[in-house]
């Protein structure tokens, strides 16, 4: 009944530490200390191995370390295995600051001022209020309502875009394509929280980035692939984009001498966004454990219709 960890050893260690006092019965390994692979019934892990299935004939379970979910090619995976994403209050909590750092960052005009300050330059700018200010949230999981509650307060006009449609609470809600335009255009500052999914591939792209209004600002955070880096640069330099803080790129890491390095408009950190917390992630994944023993419906399954 081993758990087998393959992800940063260092925080693997964390890990093993949490297993020795929540679940001392429970054999815990860490990559590439496999032991005997058919002991292997709980594999969590950041990059899946090769040849899943043949090397661990006995998995039962296994456990993305992140929320996201599009490392693993799902059409691999045997029906009788269940991918699980980590649901847990670390990523949450997270994401809310990162966003609401970069949401206040590009409402109070910081990237601009960042780049006067380089050049020398003293001169302010027209404050617009929280309340005349219109923030909107693609994705309404468990990130994108996280965020929406963290920003709520500020007074923000909030909205979000689901694929199903969705009720919250002083949130303005669309879903689907045919209401896409109409959220679009309600957007000053648009957010990114959706999986990279067939469907989501490339969405922040020149004919969405065209339907916000003109000189609306982009947080992504989901993923690097939803973004179209040229259609991005363009929208940046005709104006139709004012600013862009971007946590996540295709390829990771960034390669040297890529424009969005030195790019004024462009505020990029290194895939920070929010990291699995050890001691949440633990809880949420000896809990499902004890569920799909009890024969209970799994936290965090992915449906591998929707891809997510
Ligand atoms: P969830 O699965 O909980 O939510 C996804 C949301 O996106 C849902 O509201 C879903 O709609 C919506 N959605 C999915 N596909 C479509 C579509 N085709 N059209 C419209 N809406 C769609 O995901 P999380 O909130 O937990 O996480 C989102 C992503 O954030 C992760 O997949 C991961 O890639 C990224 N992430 C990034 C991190 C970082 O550090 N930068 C950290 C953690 C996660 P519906 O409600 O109808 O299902
Ligand atoms: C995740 C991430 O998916 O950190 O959890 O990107």
């Amino acid at each position: 009944m081993t758990f087998l960890y393959k992800a940063d050893p260092v925080r693997g260690a964390e890990w093993a530490e949490l297993f020795a006092q929540k679940a001392s019965d429970m054999p815990f390994r860490i990559w590439p200390d496999v032991g005997p692979a058919e002991e292997v019934r709980y594999l969590g892990a950041w990059l899946p191995p090769d040849n899943l299935i043949e090397t661990f004939p006995n998995l039962e379970i296994l456990f993305s370390l992140g929320a996201g979910i599009d490392q693993f090619d799902l059409s691999a995976l045997p029906e009788h295995l269940p991918l699980v994403r980590m649901i847990e209050p670390g990523i949450a909590e997270g994401m809310m600051e990162y966003v609401t750092m970069a949401v206040l960052a590009l409402h109070r005009d910081l990237l601009p001022y960042i780049d006067q300050q380089r050049r020398a330059v003293w001169q302010g700018m027209r404050l617009v209020t929280s309340a005349q200010r219109r923030v909107g949230v693609l994705g309404l999981g468990m990130l994108g309502q996280a965020v929406l509650e963290k920003l709520r307060p500020f007074g923000f006009q909030l909205s979000g875009w689901s694929r199903s449609s969705r009720m919250i609470e002083g949130v303005d809600t669309y879903s689907g394509v045919s209401e896409l335009p109409l959220f679009l255009a309600g957007c000053d500052i648009l957010i990114c929280l959706l999986p990279l999914t067939d469907e989501t591939r490339g969405v922040l792209n020149a004919e969405l980035f065209a339907q916000l209004p003109r000189g609306a600002a982009l947080i992504s955070a989901g993923r690097g692939g939803h973004l179209q880096q040229d259609d991005l640069l363009a929208a940046l330099d005709s104006g139709q984009l004012s600013g862009a803080v971007l946590d996540v790129m295709e390829p990771e890491p960034l390669p040297v001498g890529h424009p969005f390095w030195s790019h004024p408009k462009i505020l990029l950190t290194p895939h920070i966004a929010s990291m699995t917390r050890p001691e949440t992630a633990v809880d949420h994944v000896l809990d499902t454990i004890r569920r799909h023993r009890e024969g209970l419906p799994l936290i965090g399954a992915v449906d591998r219709m929707r891809g997510y």
